[in-house]
C-alpha cells in the first residue's frame, strides 16, 4: 500500500464551481448523476485531470455533452479535458444495501444514510474528493420515502422528489444524504443577528421519546457559540439524523449532521447521567464544526487537528461553562492519560500533525482529538484569554471559505500577538510525552524550582527538541494559605529555574495545576498536604490519584498494605460537604489497571495484570473500610428526591451515591444494591445497580430481569452487553465475551453491539490478558471475520494490541502470534494492515 507524504502536497488542477447531483434511489442499485463546472486552476502546475472513484460503475461520461472514454482504475479515473472551463456529467451505479463499510452510501435500518468523512465521497460520485476542493452543491433526491435530506436549504419539493442547495462551498467530504420514514422533533431558533432557523431531530418511529434533549442540547450550544466565540449559524435550516449502523460517533456534514443513535437519543429510563453528558457535548461538537472545519476547513488530512483539536477544545470549554469546570478538567485528564498517553507510549505514537500515513481513518486518534485539545488550551494559557479570543476572530475573518493550514492557525496568534512561536509548534510536529522533572532548594528568603524535560523517542521522533511548556504554579504556606497565587512559568530549555524571594518560611509548591500542559511530573510532592490543603481542585484530585497511585505500586511490587495517609486523606474530603458530591466522587476514582501497568513497565519493571487486578481489589476493600462510618449516612444523604434531570446538580449526587453503594455493595452482599435496583426509575440508578449485584447471588437473576425489561431498545441492550464483560472475573472475561456473541441479539455486523461486547474486553485489563491467552485469540478471531465487512471499526479496534511490549514474554509470545494471524488473513483491508503493521514493529 502506498504511504501518503505532507511534504508531497500539491493543489488539484482546477476549481470546482458548481456541483449538481441527481440520486434516484434504489437499495441495490442507486444511479447518482452528476453535472461538475470545472476551470483549470491558475495556482496548480500538475494538471492531471483526476477524479476519485471507489466501487462505481460508471454507465456514460460527458464533457460539455460529448461523451468521453475516460481511464478507469480500482481508485478513480483520469480524462483528457480543454484548457479552458468544462462541464463534467457522468452517471454511475452504487449499492448501498450491499455497503457494509458503512463509508459512503449505506442503508442502516432501512433508511439511507451517508458517512463522507474522510474519503467515502469517492464511492458515491467521480470526484476531487480532497478537502481543498470546495463548491457550492445543489442536490435532487428522487425516492419514495417521505423524508428526503441533504446539505443547506430545502429548495423545492413533491411527493417522491425534494431538492436541496448548499450555498457555502464545502469539500466533498461534508456532504450528506439522508432518506427513510423518519419523524421529525421540530425545534426553532432565532440567532443573534435574527436568522429564523428551523432545527430538527429526525429519528425512526418509536424513538420520539429521546429527542427533548438532544434538541434543548443543540439550543444550548448555538447559543453558547454567539456568546463565546461570536459565532452565528447561517442556514435556514439545521437538521440531525440518528441512525443505528454508524463508525464512530457522530458526524458534522453542513446542516445535516448524521448521528449514531448512542450520541444522540436519551432518555432518563434508558440513558445514564454520564450518556446525558456525553450527547450534549457531542452536539455542541458537531455544532462547533459548522465555525471550525466547515466554514474554515483543512487544506488536506495532515491538518486534522486543525478542526479537530479546536473543537474539542471548544466542546470542552462548552461543557465547563454548563457544567463544572474542575469536574471536566478531571475526567479530561483521566481520558487523555488513559487513550493519548498509551499511545504516544507504544508503537503507534505519531505528532499531532502526522506526517504520513497509508490510511487517514486510522489517524482520527487521541492523539490528534485530545492532545490537539490540550495544545489549543496551552497556547490559551501562554498569551492569555484575551489574545486568544482576538487571534481566534483573526482567524475566522481571515480565513473564513479556505482550506487551511496549522501555519495559518499559529500565524494568527503571531500577528497578532507579536510573539514568535516557532518552538511553539513543535507541539504538532513532535510525538511523545514529554516527562517534567522537578527539583526544590530553599536558600535566605529565596525558593527555587528547577524543571529539566525529557521527552522519550519514539518512531516518528527519534531526537525530541524541547518543547514551550506553560507550568501553572502556586505556593502554599504550611498553615495550608496561599503564600502566592497562581502564576504561569514557561519552561523552554532543556533545564530552566524560576526563583521566588521573600518567602519567609518553606513554601508548598503545587505545580502544572489545572494540569496546565499534556506532561508527565515527576516530583515527589507532598501530597498528604496538598490533598488536604491545595486551593486549585484539579492538583488537588492529583494528589489523592497520585497517593493512591502509589499504594497500589507498593502493594503490586512489595505486597505492602494500603497506605494510610491516603485513605486519612480521602475520607477527608469525603466526608466533607462543602465540596461538589461530583468531586467528590472523582476522588474515590483509582487509576484504570492499564494504567498501572504502563507505570510499572515505564519505571523497568513487568506488569502482572493479575497481580495489579489483586492489589486493585485490595484497595477498594481498604476504601470500603476507611470509609465505612460515612458510607450508609452519604449514600442516603444523595438519593434525589426531585423529577429526574441530568443536570451536574443531580448527577453528582448520584455519582456519589453509587460510590457509595459500590463500597457498601463489599460489605452486605447486595441487598442495597438490590433494593436500588428494584425501585429505580431511572437508568443511572438502575445500572449501577445492576453492576454492582454482577458476582453477587442476585446477579443473574437481575441480569434477566434487566434482559426481559429491555430486550427491544438496542441502546439499553448495548449496555446489557457491555457491562457483563466488564464485570466478569478475569478468568472468566473471554468465555464471559463469547457467551454473548452466541446471544441471538449479537449482531455483530452493527459497530455499538460489537464495541460493546468485544470492545469491553479489550478494556477489561486483566481479563484481555488471561495468561492463557483466551483474551488475545477471541478478540482476533473477531476482528478477522469483521476486517472485509467492515475495516474502520476493525482497523480502531486493534489499538487493543498495541501495550503489547509491556508484558511478559509468554503474553508477548501469544500476542505476537495473533498479531501475524491477522496479518496474514489474505485480503485484509488496507486500514487493518497499516494498524497491525505499526503494532507489530
Ligand atoms: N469528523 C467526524 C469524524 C469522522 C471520522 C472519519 N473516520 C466526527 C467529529 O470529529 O466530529
Ligand atoms: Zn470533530
Amino acid at each position: 500500500p502506498q504511504t501518503i507524504y505532507l511534504k508531497d502536497y500539491t493543489p488539484f488542477g482546477f476549481t470546482v464551481e458548481e456541483v449538481h447531483l441527481t440520486f434516484d434511489l434504489a437499495p441495490s442499485a442507486t444511479r447518482v448523476t452528476s453535472r461538475i463546472k470545472f476551470a483549470p486552476n491558475p495556482d496548480a502546475t500538475d494538471k492531471t485531470f483526476f477524479l476519485h472513484g471507489e466501487e462505481l460503475t460508471l454507465r456514460w461520461a460527458k464533457i460539455d455533452g460529448e461523451t468521453v472514454e475516460p481511464t478507469i482504475t480500482a481508485e478513480g479515473l483520469t480524462c483528457n479535458v480543454p484548457n479552458i472551463p468544462f462541464v463534467w456529467e457522468s452517471e454511475v451505479q452504487i449499492d448501498p444495501a450491499g455497503n457494509t463499510a458503512l463509508e459512503g452510501l449505506y442503508r442502516s435500518s432501512g433508511m439511507y444514510c451517508t458517512q463522507c468523512e474522510a474519503e467515502g465521497f469517492r464511492k458515491i460520485t467521480y470526484y476531487p474528493d480532497r478537502p481543498d476542493v470546495m463548491s457550492t452543491f445543489t442536490v435532487r433526491i428522487n425516492g419514495p420515502e417521505p423524508v428526503l435530506l441533504s446539505n443547506g436549504n430545502p429548495v423545492a419539493s413533491g411527493k417522491g422528489w425534494a431538492e436541496w442547495h448548499d450555498p457555502w462551498p464545502k469539500p466533498a467530504y461534508l456532504f450528506a444524504l439522508v432518506a427513510g420514514e423518519l419523524i421529525a422533533h421540530p425545534g426553532k431558533f432565532t440567532t443573534m443577528n435574527g436568522r429564523k432557523v428551523e432545527l430538527n431531530l429526525y429519528v425512526r418511529p418509536g424513538d420520539e421519546h429521546k429527542c427533548a434533549f438532544g434538541m434543548q442540547a443543540l439550543k444550548d450550544s448555538m447559543v453558547w457559540d454567539e456568546k463565546v466565540y461570536g459565532r452565528e449559524y447561517d442556514l435556514d435550516i439545521f437538521n440531525i439524523v440518528a441512525v443505528d449502523d454508524f463508525n464512530m460517533g457522530a458526524m458534522e456534514n453542513k446542516g445535516l449532521n448524521v448521528f449514531n443513535s448512542s450520541a444522540v437519543l436519551a432518555s432518563p429510563e434508558t440513558s445514564t447521567d454520564q450518556n446525558f453528558e456525553r450527547i450534549e457535548a457531542i452536539i455542541a461538537h458537531e455544532y462547533f464544526h459548522n465555525w471550525t472545519g466547515n466554514r474554515i476547513t483543512c487544506r488536506d488530512w495532515f491538518q486534522l487537528c486543525l478542526k479537530e483539536g479546536l473543537t474539542v477544545y471548544r466542546d470542552s470549554q462548552f461543557t465547563s461553562d454548563m457544567r463544572s469546570a474542575p469536574v471536566k478538567r478531571i475526567s479530561d485528564v483521566i481520558d487523555l492519560r488513559g487513550r493519548q498517553f498509551t499511545e504516544d507510549q507504544g508503537p503507534l505514537a505519531h505528532p499531532v500533525r502526522p506526517e504520513s500515513f497509508q490510511e487517514i481513518n486510522n489517524f482520527y486518534t487521541a492523539t490528534v482529538y485530545e492532545k490537539g485539545a490540550e495544545v489549543i488550551g496551552m497556547l490559551r494559557t501562554l498569551v492569555g484569554a484575551d489574545a486568544y479570543s482576538k487571534a481566534v476572530d483573526l482567524y475566522f475573518d481571515r480565513h473564513d471559505g479556505q482550506a487551511c493550514t496549522i501555519e495559518d492557525w499559529i500565524q494568527v496568534f503571531e500577528d497578532s500577538t507579536g510573539r514568535d512561536l516557532g518552538q511553539f509548534k513543535r507541539w504538532y510536529s513532535q510525538a511523545g510525552t514529554p516527562h517534567l522533572k522537578v527539583t526544590e532548594s530553599y536558600e535566605g528568603d529565596t525558593y527555587t524550582l528547577t524543571f529539566a524535560q525529557h521527552t522519550p523517542p519514539s518512531a516518528t521522533t527519534p531526537d525530541p527538541k524541547p518543547q514551550v511548556i506553560p507550568v501553572a504554579m502556586g505556593l502554599l504556606a504550611a498553615d495550608g494559605s496561599e503564600a502566592m497565587g497562581t502564576q504561569v512559568l514557561e519552561i523552554t530549555k532543556d533545564t530552566q529555574s524560576f526563583s521566588f524571594p521573600g518567602q519567609p518560611a518553606r513554601p508548598v509548591p503545587s505545580i502544572l495545576r489545572g494540569f496546565s500542559a499534556p506532561v508527565v511530573l515527576d516530583h515527589s510532592a507532598d501530597h498528604a498536604f496538598l490533598l488536604a490543603h491545595d486551593t486549585d481542585p484539579f492538583n488537588r484530585w492529583e494528589s489523592a490519584r497520585a497517593l493512591a497511585k502509589g499504594s497500589l505500586m507498593a502493594t503490586i511490587r512489595q505486597g505492602k498494605a494500603p497506605d494510610s495517609a491516603y485513605l486519612e486523606g480521602l475520607t477527608k474530603v469525603v466526608a466533607d460537604d462543602s465540596l461538589d458530591p461530583a468531586y467528590r466522587a472523582l476522588m474515590i476514582g483509582l487509576p484504570a489497571q492499564s494504567e498501572l501497568a504502563a507505570s510499572l513497565h515505564a519505571e523497568g519493571d513487568v506488569p502482572d495484570p493479575d497481580a495489579i487486578h489483586l492489589a486493585v481489589d485490595a484497595m477498594r476493600e481498604a476504601q470500603a473500610e476507611a470509609l465505612q462510618d460515612m458510607l450508609h449516612p452519604l449514600y442516603d444523604a444523595h438519593q434525589v428526591t426531585q423529577d429526574y434531570v441530568p443536570d451536574a446538580a443531580q448527577s453528582g449526587k448520584r455519582a456519589l451515591g453509587n460510590a457509595m453503594l459500590a463500597l457498601i455493595t463489599r460489605r452486605d452482599g447486595g441487598a442495597v444494591a438490590q433494593a436500588q435496583y428494584d425501585t429505580a426509575t431511572n437508568m443511572t440508578q438502575q445500572l449501577a445497580a445492576l453492576g454492582f449485584l454482577i458476582g453477587a447471588e442476585q446477579g443473574d437473576a437481575a441480569l434477566g430481569a434487566f434482559e426481559a425489561q429491555w430486550k427491544d431498545d438496542r441502546l439499553v441492550m448495548d449496555k446489557w452487553f457491555g457491562l457483563q464483560v466488564m464485570k466478569a472475573k478475569p478468568d472468566d472475561a473471554a468465555d464471559t465475551a463469547t457467551a454473548l456473541t452466541r446471544h441471538h441479539d449479537f449482531n455483530w455486523k452493527n459497530p455499538n453491539r460489537f464495541r460493546a461486547t468485544l470492545g469491553a474486553l479489550a478494556m477489561h485489563h486483566a481479563g484481555f490478558h488471561a495468561k492463557d491467552g483466551s483474551g488475545y485469540a477471541l478478540l482476533a478471531d473477531w476482528l478477522i471475520k469483521l476486517d472485509p465487512v467492515n475495516p474502520q471499526t476493525t482497523a480502531r479496534m486493534c489499538s487493543a494490541f498495541q501495550t503489547w511490549r509491556r508484558y511478559d514474554a509468554i503474553r508477548q509470545t501469544l500476542i505476537k502470534a495473533q498479531l501475524e494471524r491477522i496479518a496474514s488473513t489474505p485480503g485484509l483491508s488496507r486500514d487493518t494492515a497499516e494498524m497491525i503493521g505499526r503494532i507489530r514493529e
